[in-house]
């Protein structure tokens, strides 16, 4: 038995290393949960992001950090494997067919094992512990198993499937039980949670639309963003896109939009901006939609831009937090397409960073994003013809709808995202 009253766990530490030094990692959930975990003697139990790498718990940036070691097994089977082959695709509706391998299943019992361990050894009697995310739905029925006093939430970051779906899942009852561990359950959309309850009303379940920390996103300097639209030739219309290179983001299906109103003629003076950080690039289907994103993009520029101004400009790199925000103030349109998405919080940091309600954002009915940003353009990722539709209404902008969005998005940020559920819990 630890002394932490409150115990978070997630996947990653809430740390990078940088050379030979930690920074903190950018995200909401370590700015809305660090000074919960100051006021309340907290820690955070999970992996510092190097393989094989076993460290002692150390304090940084007035967290106190529980390091969980997981070797190239681990990796492969659970991280890569299990996490990212079965269960993202899975849960993300099947936009690529999930792979059920016993192997990755049994290494995704062996490190949820690892997990549960960890916090059960660092929690104090009777303390809270909050496990985040797919990765780890096994821990919170292992850790009631070695700790019974303690308080178990969980929250569930993506989407959770319909049954007939989930279904699908060797290890299905497994799941269940693990989850049945939890004292209360948070999903991003009461889709999610309706969707879990078809299954199981054992236990208790809520809807905690996660947010962002809004002053993460700085008011982007005037001449920044004026040299940023000159960079790309000051065009009438300057899009933009933000992601991981994930296939759950709809990244082609944007640039075939824009591709089609190209071609018609219904779009002129344009210029589009695509930012995607690489991602879990080990994987083929990771590796084959990054392929089909840099083939369309060379096809569209090699047919409608010209020497010095290209129609779409591309950065497969991660971009630091305070340049995003000169991104995202200079785009007349941001355009979020995915075929399914937990919430997406780029959407929300792209209305945050429109204090003057000026812009339009397109967004996919399938982010749980849309639930509470119903004043976006709204379309559907698969109907080419939806997402050109809402293209082309987010060209003449309506302020209202971006003001409601806006003032929506700064009062529900992350801070009340996480004082609600554990107000609840
Ligand atoms: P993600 O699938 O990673 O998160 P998202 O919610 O959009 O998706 O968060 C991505 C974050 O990474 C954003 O904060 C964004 O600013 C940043 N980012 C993306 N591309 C970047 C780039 N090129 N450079 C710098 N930063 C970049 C999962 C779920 C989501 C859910 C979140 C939180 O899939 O649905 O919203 O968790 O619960």
């Amino acid at each position: 038995m630890g002394d932490n009253e409150f115990v978070v766990v997630a996947n990653r530490l809430p740390v990078d290393k940088v050379g030979d030094h930690y920074e903190v990692s950018p995200g909401g959930l370590v700015a809305a949960l660090a000074p919960v975990l100051r006021a309340r003697e907290g820690c955070w139990v999970g992996w510092p992001g190097n393989i094989g790498e076993t460290l002692e718990p150390f304090e940084f940036g007035g967290i106190s950090l529980v390091p969980v070691t997981l070797d190239q097994n681990d990796f492969e089977r659970f991280y890569e494997g299990f996490s990212n082959s079965t269960l993202w695709p899975l849960y993300h509706d099947l936009i690529v067919q999930p792979e059920y391998n016993q192997e990755w299943w049994d290494s995704y019992v062996e490190v949820n094992r690892k997990f549960a361990e960890a916090a059960a050894r660092a929690a104090a009697d009777g303390a809270t512990v909050w496990v985040q995310d797919y990765q780890l739905q096994l821990v919170p029925g292992m850790l009631k198993e070695l700790r019974p006093d303690v308080t178990v939430g969980f929250f569930l970051h993506i989407p959770f499937p319909a049954p007939a779906l989930f279904q699908q899942l060797p290890w299905r009852n497994e799941i269940l039980e693990g989850l049945k561990g939890c004292d209360l359950i948070g999903f991003q959309r009461n889709t999610d949670e309706d969707n879990f309850r078809l299954l199981t009303q054992d236990i208790r379940t809520g809807t905690f639309p996660i947010s962002i920390d809004a002053s993460e996103i700085a008011v982007a300097p005037e001449e920044d963003v004026a040299k940023l639209r000159a960079a790309v030739g000051n065009p009438k219309h300057l899009l933009l896109g933000v992601d991981r290179m994930d296939y759950t983001k709809g990244i082609l299906q944007r640039l075939l939009a824009i591709e089609s109103l190209l071609e018609e003629g219904a779009l002129d003076d344009v210029a589009f901006i695509q930012l995607a950080t690489p991602s879990r690039e080990r994987i083929e289907h990771y590796r084959t939609t990054r392929k089909d994103v840099e083939e369309a993009i060379g096809r569209i520029n090699g047919r409608f831009g010209d020497v010095g101004r290209p129609i779409v400009h591309y950065i497969h790199r991660s971009v630091p937090k305070e340049k995003l925000g000169t991104f995202y103030a200079a785009a007349d349109i941001m355009l979020v397409t995915p075929f399914k998405d937990g919430m997406n919080l780029v959407a929300k940091e792209y209305v945050a960073a429109h204090p003057n309600a000026d812009g339009a954002l397109v967004l996919s009915e399938f982010a749980g994003a849309a639930v509470e940003l119903n004043q976006a353009y709204l379309c559907n990722p698969f109907d080419l013809e939806s997402v050109k539709a809402a293209i082309v209404g987010a060209t003449e902008p309506d302020a209202a709808r971006m003001r409601h969005m806006h003032d929506w998005v700064m009062e529900h940020d992350v801070a009340a995202w996480a004082q609600s559920f554990l107000e609840e819990l």
